[in-house]
């Protein structure tokens, strides 16, 4: 933890709402950003959940979690967003029915300019920023188009929760603890396109490293089922559920924030929906997920991944849609 500072400020927005509920407890807990770090939390929500929020920090207290220097709630971006090491935007205007992807978009558009502007001006120039509410990937792109003093490089969007759901299908599927499963990853958008790949991937057995191919002897399983298993996870659990993934969506944000603020173990690849440099041939400036390693707060892209035929089209076909919402989002962005 030497490169933290004795207490980091980190704001939740949404947090009244069910991700909210769970993520709070991991960071107080000391899940994100490790056992011996203070924290200050912010939390972020709409004015009409002040009470809500009043309720959540009076279980905070009773928690006692011995890392909480203070928590604070708000409605307020300016006062959300000042001095912020880490943001966490999970707060956003959820789908309703008959609402057209123009309609989503343009409705979280107006709550991202916002909040862009609101890091912009007021958090520090260091901030990172992890964008959950979706879609996530486009509203990462509209916060930072309105944050020109941030590196874009600050901004992030979530997928880890779909690298989980590989990472979970393929350990059941092997019979292995998902401890010994590395290496498997998701690219593209946080949508059905998103294209989970496990060529890179490999399972540690007791005989030793093999690739996961050669565990799960069934391509046919690994380039079908598996894909689509993982794509339509989500809506598994909604209709199991009655309610979206909470309780693991707040695991994979811990899981993303903590490898950003501490580092992955060497070798290991994660999946972090990031700003495009033009790697792998996706279109430079769209938020999209790709294999990286960190080091010192830092990711790097993982370079030279041999990209067969198979993996150009999905790349392709994610890239495609993400380049479309952009345009949509520039052109919502220029109405006002
Ligand atoms: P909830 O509806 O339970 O909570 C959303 C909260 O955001 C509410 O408390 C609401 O008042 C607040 N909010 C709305 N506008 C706001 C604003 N302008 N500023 C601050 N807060 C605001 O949703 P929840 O289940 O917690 O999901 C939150 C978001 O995560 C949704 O957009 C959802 O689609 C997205 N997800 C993204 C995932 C990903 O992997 N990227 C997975 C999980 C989740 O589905």
């Amino acid at each position: 933890m030497s490169n933290q500072s004795d207490v980091v400020n980190v704001v939740v927005s949404g947090a009244a709402g069910q991700i909210g509920y769970s993520l709070v407890f991991n960071i107080v807990r000391g899940d994100m950003f490790g056992i011996d770090q203070k924290v200050r939390v912010v939390l972020l929500d709409i004015a009409p959940m002040m009470d809500s929020l009043k309720g959540l920090i009076l279980e905070i207290e009773d928690g006692c979690f011995p890392l909480v220097s203070e928590v604070i709630a708000t409605s307020d971006p300016k006062e959300a967003f000042t001095n912020i090491d880490y943001a966490i935007l999970v707060g956003g205007m959820p789908r309703k029915e008959g609402m057209e992807r123009v309609d989503l978009l343009r409705a979280n558009a107006a709550i991202f300019k916002v909040q862009g502007k609101a890091i912009n001006d007021y958090a520090k120039k260091t901030v990172k920023v992890l964008v959950v509410a979706n879609p996530a990937n486009t509203n990462a792109f509209i916060a930072l188009a309105n944050a020109p003093n941030i590196p874009p490089e600050n901004f992030s969007c979530l997928t880890r929760l779909d690298h989980n759901r590989a990472k979970a299908q393929i350990a059941a599927k092997a019979g292995v603890s998902v401890k010994d499963v590395h290496n498997v990853i998701v690219w593209g958008n946080h949508s059905l396109t998103i294209y989970p790949d496990t060529r890179y991937g490999y399972i540690n057995l007791p005989s030793g490293k093999s690739t996961v191919a050669s565990v799960i002897k069934n391509d046919q399983w690994l380039t079908n089922d598996f894909v689509s298993t993982v794509q339509k996870r989500g809506a598994a659990v909604i209709a199991a559920r009655k309610l979206s993934s909470a309780a693991s969506a707040a695991k994979a944000i811990t899981d993303h924030m903590r490898d950003w603020a501490l580092g992955t173990p060497e070798g290991e690849y994660v999946s972090m929906g990031v700003y495009s440099d033009g790697s792998y041939n996706v279109p430079a400036g769209v938020i999209f997920s790709f294999p990286v390693t960190i080091k010192n707060g830092v990711y790097s892209i993982v370079p030279g991944l041999p990209i067969d035929q198979i993996t150009r089209d999905r790349i392709d076909l994610t890239a495609k849609e993400l380049v479309e919402e952009k345009d949509m989002a520039v052109k919502i962005l220029a109405e006002n």
